[in-house]
């Protein structure tokens, strides 16, 4: 699907006269182009939109392109290759805008030559990343169906983990499966690192898997996501397996906190209200300064988008967000929990998306 006229509502409405997507994950939400590496999309007012490729990537680009609203063009040092080439690709685009009052640029993608095309033309410039986000978290039908693809996935191959898992076997080794399992069941990658962290290692929440064993008297913390046509799945189970009894109690205070507020999100509610919840739960039972992350965030194009799901984001939830809810406790030097789950906004209220028990 081809979005390009919500790039034409956006600029009417803030009376922009050019923009320029350097993001690959705006420039996929835009064009439905596949990993558009190096890629810059221009589009005047009431003009066609422009791809402006590196030339290595352009064959494969050029082919994804299926319309005549976007005309691609390669750029490359060399005067090679069957195309003519843009030689200066910086300078063409400044040749584009020269005109232009105000140009909308979506800085939170921003790289080395745009910052010199930036520092250039700074006084026209204006950042539009916040409206680029916001144009992207709220997912159409289409958009859902792919994240909820991406999380069967995912959770597919996480029960066949489970099943084949063995004492012994590493953290690193751990992931080889994990993500072996997701690649056999269709994932096209991952979207961020697998964490598999055992006993101690549980107490980061951003774990890195080493060449760890993983022991007999061990809980594990698997964090994982496929990502299926562009789009990122996001989900974190703790394995109980030889864990302790208090592990297991505090496991139960934290599959509480996200039940509590699995139940409680719904439209038109601010995101802090939903963080506030879980952080009530953790704190009826005294764990809740151990919680030291957010507790969710949106999910998309990217692992992480907006909302994120935390106190001080002065934002609402709306139907069809997509975001996670994953409350934690980790307490240094003994031990760590996570569960996060999927859940999208309806009009109604919230359909949890993953369909796996939180209990192994
Ligand atoms: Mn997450």
């Amino acid at each position: 699907m081809i979005r390009l006229n919500k790039l034409d509502e956006l600029m009417e409405l803030r009376k922009w006269d050019y923009i320029i997507i350097c993001g690959q994950p705006n420039i996929t939400y835009l064009t439905n182009l596949v990993k558009p590496t190096g890629c810059l999309l221009i589009k005047g007012k009431d003009a066609g939109a422009e791809i402006i490729t590196p030339l290595l990537e352009y064959e494969r680009i050029f082919k994804q392109v299926r319309t005549d609203v976007i005309k691609v063009h390669p750029y490359s040092s060399y005067k090679v290759g069957y195309e003519e080439v843009i030689t200066d690709p910086i300078g063409y685009v400044r040749g584009k805008i020269s005109k232009a009052d105000k140009v909308g640029i979506d800085l939170g993608y921003i790289n080395y030559s745009i910052y010199n095309l930036v520092t250039g033309i700074h006084e026209k410039v204006v950042n539009i990343s916040d409206d680029m986000q916001y144009m992207r978290c709220i997912k159409d039908e289409s958009e859902i169906h792919l994240i909820e693809t991406a999380l069967r996935i995912t959770e597919d191959a996480l029960t066949k983990f489970v099943n084949e898992f063995f004492y012994g076997i590493t953290e690193l080794q751990a992931v080889g499966l994990l993500e072996k399992f997701m690649r056999d069941l269709g994932a096209e990658g991952v979207a961020f690192d697998t964490i598999v962290a055992s006993g101690i290692n549980t107490v980061y929440p951003h774990a890195v898997p080493s060449n760890k064993a993983v022991l007999e008297n061990e809980h594990l913390i698997v964090d994982a996501g496929a990502t299926y046509r562009s789009y990122s799945s996001d989900m974190t189970r703790t394995m109980l397996m030889g864990a302790s009894s208090e592990v297991v109690k505090v496991f139960d205070v934290v599959e509480q906190a996200l039940l509590a507020a699995e139940d409680y999100v719904a439209p038109y509610m601010k995101v802090s209200e939903v963080d506030g919840k879980v952080r009530e739960v953790l704190r009826k039972y005294g764990v809740d300064k151990y919680f030291t992350h957010s507790s969710g965030h949106g999910l998309g194009l990217e692992v992480h988008e907006m909302p994120r799901i935390a106190q001080g984001v002065d934002m609402e939830l709306k139907p069809g967000m997509v975001i996670t809810l994953e409350p934690g406790v980790y307490i240094r030097g003994q031990y760590g929990i996570r569960i996060e789950d999927v859940v999208v906004i309806t009009n109604s209220g919230r359909k949890i998306l993953n369909k796996l028990s939180h209990r192994f």
